[in-house]
């Protein structure tokens, strides 16, 4: 027979004893609360309901509850009705919970403010370089693309048969974060795996049209208004944008998902970091995000403000005005990246 031209799979050493440690532990517990970072994203919530679904499988009781539960864009996600949005959907009793795609316990926000940390068992399966380990086992790889790709391992070890359910979820999760293949993030393993899921019954029209294709009149006017309110550096090496409350008033929509609007900043010629600054239902609380390109440390941007992420891809929560953000935020960016040869 010929060789196949497809390149293995690599797993790391650490993660394959990982795999193992998490299984052996799944095993021995019953009863699990799976949780995400809060409006968990495509990454986060796909990964934890196709967590979901392996539990089932494997005869365990798990419940799903994330901050903010199952935002409408992923609410075709198998699974995703019975997701609890609060803490007020938390049953009494866990044996354990476990956590996807959160650098840090707290970003469960209201999940994890709710939970008694110390008596809990936690387990931690992330991605991102700037994950705090605050689990009692912690996997921890920023190779994998996805979040989802790291659950997509353990349906493999565990040895049951993936279904369609578990596939469309972790489908989800690498075309979100790696932005429909195009991120630096991207890898042969990425590539791998998509190729696996889609035998069992994934169809990426489908997931994309229900990501990517439902959008009101109103988004794409809210789109349009974001779109025209691009600022730019002097040089043109850093582009932002500032979404206010008044604008989503103006526009009588929220803005859902950001992504889009930073990876357009990020699309301009020339820019080398794109920078989102967004207002919150909190007063004095805005939100920050980074796009950058290779060689500017977007986790060293957002760690002066205790946020984290991947060095292409970060975020952190600024206390202060919208326009003190602005003005702070911008200006300590376009000082980085001067710095930065390009
Ligand atoms: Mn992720």
């Amino acid at each position: 027979m010929a060789k196949s031209l497809l390149p293995p799979h690599k797993l790391s050493p650490a993660s394959k004893a990982m795999v193992k440690k998490v299984i052996d532990f799944v095993r021995k517990n019953d009863n699990f609360l799976v949780s995400g970072h809060v409006r968990s994203d495509g990454d986060a919530l796909g990964s934890q309901l196709a967590f979901h679904h392996l539990l089932k499988k494997l005869g365990k009781k798990s419940q799903v509850v994330c901050d903010q539960g199952a935002l409408p864009d992923y609410r075709f996600l198998p699974g995703s009705d019975k997701v609890g949005a609060g803490p007020e959907d938390l049953a009494k009793k866990y044996s354990a919970v476990f956590t996807f795609d959160s650098g840090s316990w707290e970003r469960l926000e209201r999940i994890s403010a709710a939970l008694p940390r110390k008596g809990l068992t936690v387990v931690n399966v992330d991605h991102h370089a700037s994950n705090e380990r605050f689990g009692d086992l912690n996997w921890v790889d920023p190779s994998f693309s996805a979040c989802g790709e790291m659950v997509w391992e353990l349906v493999k070890a565990a040895g049951v048969k993936p279904d369609r359910n578990i596939a469309t979820c972790v489908y989800t999760t690498i075309v979100t974060d790696t932005g429909r293949f195009s991120f630096s993030n991207t890898t042969t393993e990425t590539h791998l795996n998509a190729a696996e899921l889609l035998a069992f019954g994934v169809k990426p029209g489908e997931i994309h049209n229900a990501l990517y294709r439902q959008r009101t009149k109103e988004q794409l006017a809210f789109l349009a208004e974001v779109l025209g309110r691009i600022k730019f550096s002097e040089d043109g090496q850093v582009g932002w944008i500032v979404i206010s409350k008044e604008l989503e008033q103006k526009t009588g929509t929220t803005p859902g998902d950001t992504q889009e609007y930073i990876d357009h900043v990020k699309s301009i010629k020339g820019v080398r970091v794109a920078v989102l600054l967004k207002e919150t239902d909190e007063p004095g609380k805005v939100k920050v995000s980074w796009r950058t390109n290779a060689g500017i440390d977007g986790i060293a941007l957002a760690s002066k403000y205790k946020g984290g992420g991947h060095p292409r891809a970060s975020g952190a929560t600024f206390r202060g005005t919208l326009e003190e953000a602005e003005r702070v935020i911008v200006d300590e960016t376009i000082q980085f990246v001067k710095g930065i040869p390009a």
